[in-house]
């Protein structure tokens, strides 16, 4: 096996399984639009696969184990009163229940969409060898904008992206429309992600061109079956580069007019278009403090434009200046949180999870229940930009569970960002994508995993990593606990691992120059402060950590008083956290009783065994997956952990040398003096940017 099918590999069932399945599914029943067809299409598909044959297709129920796919509306399904109503467009219900005396599973949605969410749901019964008697589900998504961000630049360049290409072949379209396009679809669809963001952030124009959008409705036309709408990435200026203006103010009636007219085009194409996304003075990006307008009017003025097409405008807060000598942390919150309330109703404020850039650890962002009148978005990076590409393993589930757990204590105790994001009055969740061009779609066998719980996340941000992990793990490498047993243990261990060889104790934003791949503590030579990392660790003969307490930056002051005291109290805080809010001596006595610095030290290497722990556990795997993929996994591990070694190694070497303090007994010096960890370069490292 290749990874290309994904979770959606629908291989045979164990004989005593199929016997029980098949009783249950001998006829599909549906009648209705194109996503009718989509639903019953995979229906089929996942039960030629599992079972093994093509169940009976009639329009009326003719034995028992018919599977009647409908909406509320549909003859079969409206006599039977189920209770619908309170699932919205795209909830869905399955139930066993009797038609005409025969027995049947009916799988029901107020729209055609939660039909088909709700056959992939059927599926994953069978994919992870549930039960099909008297089955009563029912479920909805409690974010209404699901979307992937992709990274991706016109030449199929992918910003950050570590699978290849991007998988839009601008050339070909929009005469041809590969395939992939509708497996990408199946794949979204079958975790509830109902929109993507075609374009980067760091946006080209261009797209916005007739023939450019023509190839965009071409694409828009493959997803919509799957209930995906099409988003733009919208660049600033584009009047200026595209209309031939002098002025892309937003506040200019040209301008608004230019937009306007741009937009009402684009709706001509694709009646569903979604919106916008855009990032605005942002590390170089045009945008309305170009001409002394604030991020809402720049906001409005497209929303404006958008508003009759019932279109969203995502509009970005990752927002940090260079000619701001303010801390980083603090910038987007100084910005944003004054604008409360000054947004249209259809403005989504994307926030990322963290305080400051997708790091392996970081506190949540403080603009999470400080904008009480404006809804938010939360964007995480399912790309593994700062997690060691997609050469190491990291679930990524974690991660967002901890983000979205995370309380904010606005507007009291329990104000969850997850119920932050779901008390708006637009709700949604954005996911840097990790797709490619390359076989295995995301550039790593264990990088699915992220894609898969970013949809589960993103439908209910309740959900839990650990339970995700084991539907995931079912469902790509097989329902053998001797099987899933490890990997999800593997994966629900190699977040932390990651942080604890990378940035431990609340350390973050280490890596070398540009790539962001490798180690760089030391680098100090970049021409904004907090482009170098010694400006994040700030290190010295003292302590090391960012003071950012009351007599620091006071970035605790953004969060809601029982947050600001618990971060900003040495004693109190989170020890995940102690540096990112601390600066501390070395000497300091950790919770477990060592020096800070010898915890650190034990830390990088606990990040290392944990790696090598993995590599134990897929070691006994062999034979019980297919070779292809476990060699692939085994050859990365492999990779990983040379890799974590470096890591360790090279911060280690630099921080000994500030704080001139020897190892703790047991832990084995760097392999390499300093000098050699800094004369490493990785020019040609995939994802720059360039
Ligand atoms: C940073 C990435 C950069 C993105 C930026 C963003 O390094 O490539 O453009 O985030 O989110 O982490 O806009």
């Amino acid at each position: 096996e290749t990874g290309y099918d994904l979770w959606l590999r629908y291989q045979p069932v164990e004989a005593q399984w199929r016997d029980r399945y098949a009783a249950l599914v001998t006829q599909v029943t549906a009648a209705g639009g194109t996503t009718m067809l989509v639903a019953a299409g995979e229906l089929r598909r996942g039960v030629a696969g599992m079972l093994g044959y093509d169940p009976v297709r009639r329009e009326t129920v003719i034995g028992d184990g018919a599977v009647v796919l409908g909406t509320a509306q549909s003859p079969l399904i409206a006599p039977l009163g189920l209770p619908l109503a309170k699932l919205g467009r795209e909830g869905y219900l399955i139930r066993s229940a009797a038609i005409g005396g025969k027995r049947v599973t009916v799988i029901a949605g107020n729209a055609e969409i939660g039909v088909l969410y709700g056959v992939f749901r059927f599926l994953k019964l069978i994919q992870t060898r549930q039960s099909l008697d008297d089955l009563d589900i029912s479920d909805a998504p409690r974010l209404a904008v699901r979307v992937l961000n992709h990274w991706d630049n016109l030449d199929r360049y992918v910003e950050r992206g570590y699978a290849g290409q991007s998988i839009w072949d601008w050339q070909k379209l929009p005469g041809h429309k590969d395939s992939r396009y509708t497996d990408y679809a199946r794949a979204n669809a079958s975790i509830g992600i109902n929109g993507t963001v075609l374009t980067n952030v760091n946006a080209n124009a261009d797209v916005l061109r007739p023939e450019w959008l023509a190839r965009v409705k071409a694409l828009a036309e493959v997803f919509r079956p799957y209930g995906i709408k099409v988003y733009l990435t919208a660049r600033f200026s584009a009047p200026i580069e595209l209309g031939g203006l002098k002025t892309a103010d937003p506040l200019d009636p040209q301008v608004a007019r230019w937009w306007k007219d741009k937009v009402d085009e684009i709706y001509r194409a694709i009646p569903d278009f979604g919106g916008f996304l855009v990032k605005a003075n942002s590390e170089g990006q045009p945008g309305p403090s170009d001409y002394k307008r604030t991020h809402a009017e720049g906001a409005n003025m497209l929303a404006d434009a958008l508003a009759p097409h019932k279109g969203v405008l995502m509009w970005r807060a990752f927002v940090y200046a260079a000619e701001n000598p303010d801390d980083r942390h603090k910038q987007a919150y100084t910005e944003f949180q004054p604008l409360d309330g000054k947004f249209r109703d259809n403005v989504l404020v994307q926030v990322k999870n963290g305080a400051i850039d997708f790091q392996p650890r970081e506190p949540f962002h403080p603009l999470f229940g400080a904008m009480p009148k404006t809804p938010l978005m939360m964007e995480v990076q399912i790309t593994k930009e700062y997690l060691g590409f997609a050469t190491h393993l990291a679930y990524l589930g974690p991660l967002w569970e901890e983000a979205l757990q995370a309380d904010t204590f606005r507007p009291g105790k329990g104000s969850t960002v997850a119920k932050v994001l779901e008390s708006g009055a637009a709700t949604g969740m954005a996911g840097v994508a990790n797709i490619g061009s390359d076989v295995n779609w995301s550039g790593s066998q264990f990088d699915q995993a992220n894609w898969y719980a970013f949809g589960r996340f993103a439908w209910d941000p309740q959900a839990k990593a650990e339970p995700i992990a084991r539907d995931w793990a079912a469902m790509t490498w097989g329902n053998d606990p001797a099987v899933t047993g490890p990997i999800v243990r593997m994966m629900m261990e190699s977040r932390e691992a990651v942080v604890d060889y990378m940035t431990p104790l609340g350390l973050g934003h280490l890596m070398a120059t540009g790539h962001h791949y490798g180690p760089g503590p030391w680098i100090a030579d970049l021409a904004r402060p907090e482009w170098n990392p010694v400006y994040y660790h700030k290190a010295d003969a003292r302590g090391i950590g960012f003071d950012r307490t009351a007599t620091g930056t006071n970035a605790v002051g953004q969060y809601a008083p029982e947050v600001a005291a618990r971060f900003g109290d040495r004693k109190r805080v989170p020890e995940q956290f102690l540096l990112w809010f601390h600066h501390v001596p070395w000497d300091y006595r950790t919770r477990s009783g060592w020096t800070l610095w010898d915890e650190l030290i034990v830390r990088y290497d606990r990040g290392v065994a944990a790696v090598e722990a993995m590599q134990a556990a897929w070691k006994p795997l062999a034979g019980k997956v297919d070779a292809r993929r476990w060699e692939e996994v085994r050859d990365f591990l492999a990779i990983q952990r040379d890799e974590a070694g470096w890591w360790r190694d090279a911060s280690i070497a630099y921080f000994q040398s500030v704080s001139k303090r020897p190892l703790p007994a047991g832990h084995a010096a760097p392999a390499h003096d300093l000098d050699w960890y800094k004369a490493i370069r990785t020019p040609y490292a995939p994802g720059n940017g360039k």
